[in-house]
């Protein structure tokens, strides 16, 4: 519901009570006494949604210690009971989903169906690494010497240092707090603190789990104490998702450490449409790429190849539908995308488009333009498909937005070397049935997520995830693949002292 003057003082009246935020730390709820911190509706920026203050560097030697504290004891628990306690969080936050999803979208911006589907996705996260305990634990070698055996035995890491983003409060937080957990480390946390609420529901619902004082901290603060964290002498490893410039100053940092880092970065995904391509299923798919969570996914699509003969005929399509989108309150059923999450970042897009629509070869099909109406005073960007005649900064720069470039390419050979015309290589997305194109994809696109006839966006809980180039660093996230992060290996050479008996 795009608000009038009357429905606004409707809401106004029903808004729900202003949160108060909190940090955990050794087990213990605490207020901080930093910076006042105020949670903002990108909707509607004059609605509070939750307040609280910055932890502070005490709060950080706290957390960091009772952290190191708690991991021998929690490292020596079986993984059975580990798994326990993630899948009573699992639990609960399922049990929370309509709640939490809502207050999701109230901080965040996606859609309120957006906002449930992740916290459920986030629960379902939680569930498979509480599997992990009934899943092989290691490596056995057969050995060149008589009577011996070689075994591979994983060990959680220690303490680990999770920074994550705003753009999902709960699902990227899970994938990596369930598996630093479920394999034994001790975590403390640090979320982007545009999301901080999501964050306190989340460590909420592993207390009510039972998870024991010092295992997880959660430390709200701004990037600077993000910073503190991964440069504190205290912490082992990092994982961190977000901006590829943070990113790599996080990697520079740890590698003076000699410190494990694990970092997922940004994207400039493609989806490459040929002309054997089903339409109208790659329309729904490129659309669903490019706006949902009003494009601020790393895996969101934002370039797209179109193949010349069906250029026109998808174009106009594309953006006769991206035109057509409900964009407005993300707590409206009707709305189908909601703001970006900051003003800021609306400005920061709209320049963005607006400089683009200046160069010459650069033909703004759909949005572009500001909103005029009751919108503007919330951080709303229309769904906009630019299409480029040649490069331009729009075709190389992530602006973490509904924005999508195009380009037309001649044949499948032009249109996947456009694909990969790029920095980053997170994931792609080719709409096809030609076997040809499809082993050429799969060979040629340095991606490190790949789909044929679906979104780029989109990561199973059960399947590696992650980048290539200057998207990812370090191993993969989630399903198995994130053991390789989250436990360090001993080979171990296991023989009696007799020599073999047998
Ligand atoms: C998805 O595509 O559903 O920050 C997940 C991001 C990614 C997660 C994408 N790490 O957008």
């Amino acid at each position: 519901m795009r608000p009038t003057a009357d429905s606004s003082a409707k809401e106004a009246e029903a808004a729900p009570p202003i949160r108060s935020l909190r940090h955990l730390v050794a087990g213990q709820w605490r207020t901080g006494d930093g910076e006042e911190l105020v949670d903002l509706n990108p909707a509607r920026p004059h609605e509070t949604v939750a307040v609280g203050r910055l932890a502070r560097d005490r709060d950080l030697d706290e957390a960091v210690t009772a952290a190191r504290e708690a991991f021998p004891r929690w490292a020596a628990t079986p993984p059975h009971a580990r798994g326990r306690i993630l899948d009573r969080a699992a639990g609960v936050i399922e049990a929370h989903a309509d709640q939490w999803g809502e207050e999701l979208a109230r901080e965040e911006g996606k859609t309120r169906d957006e906002g449930v589907g992740e916290v459920r996705r986030a629960a379902e996260i939680f569930r498979y690494y509480a599997g992990e305990a009934s899943r092989p634990v290691g490596e056995v070698f057969a050995s060149p010497r008589p009577g011996e055996q070689i075994h591979v035995v994983h060990r959680p890491v220690g303490t680990v240092a999770v920074v994550t983003p705003f753009n999902f409060p709960a699902a990227i937080p899970a994938w990596k707090i369930a598996p630093a957990l479920g394999y034994g480390n001790t975590v403390v946390w640090k979320p982007a603190s545009l999301v901080p609420l999501l964050a306190v529901r989340l460590a909420e619902a592993l207390v009510e789990a039972g998870l024991p004082d010092g295992v997880l901290s959660l430390l709200i603060g701004d990037g600077s104490l993000g910073g503190r964290l991964v440069e504190h002498p205290g912490v082992d490893a990092v994982t961190f998702t977000g901006s590829t410039g943070v990113g790599r100053g996080l990697i520079a940092a740890c590698g003076r450490m000699a410190r494990p880092v694990q970092t997922e970065m940004g994207g400039k995904n493609a989806a490459v449409v040929l002309a054997d391509a089903d339409l109208e299923l790659a329309v729904r798919e490129v659309l669903a790429g490019a706006f949902r969570a009003t494009g601020q996914k790393c895996t969101a699509t934002s370039r797209l190849i179109v193949q010349e003969p069906v250029a026109d005929a998808f174009l106009a399509q594309l953006t006769k539908r991206a035109a057509a989108l409900r964009v407005g309150d993300p707590l409206d059923p009707a709305t189908e995308m909601g703001p970006v999450v900051t003003l800021e970042a609306r400005d920061r897009i709209q320049h963005a488009v607006d400089a683009a629509a200046a160069r010459p070869g650069v033909d703004v099909l759909t949005g572009g333009r500001r909103y005029d109406d009751d919108r503007t005073a919330g951080a709303f960007v229309p769904p906009t498909v630019v299409e480029l005649a040649g490069d331009d900064p729009l075709w190389r720069e992530e602006l973490f937005g509904p924005v999508l470039a195009v380009r037309r390419a001649g044949d499948t050979r032009e249109a996947l070397a456009l694909a990969d015309d790029s920095e980053f290589g997170l994931s792609a997305a080719v709409f096809t049935d030609d076997l040809r194109a499809v082993t050429a994809a799969m060979d040629g696109l340095e991606v490190g997520v790949l789909h044929i006839n679906s979104e780029t966006a989109g990561a199973d809980p059960h399947v590696p995830f992650g980048g290539a180039r200057q998207s990812a660093y370090g191993p993969k996230e989630q399903g198995r693949a994130a053991r390789e992060f989250f436990t360090r290996t001993t080979t171990v050479y296991l023989r009696g002292s007799g020599g073999p008996l047998l």
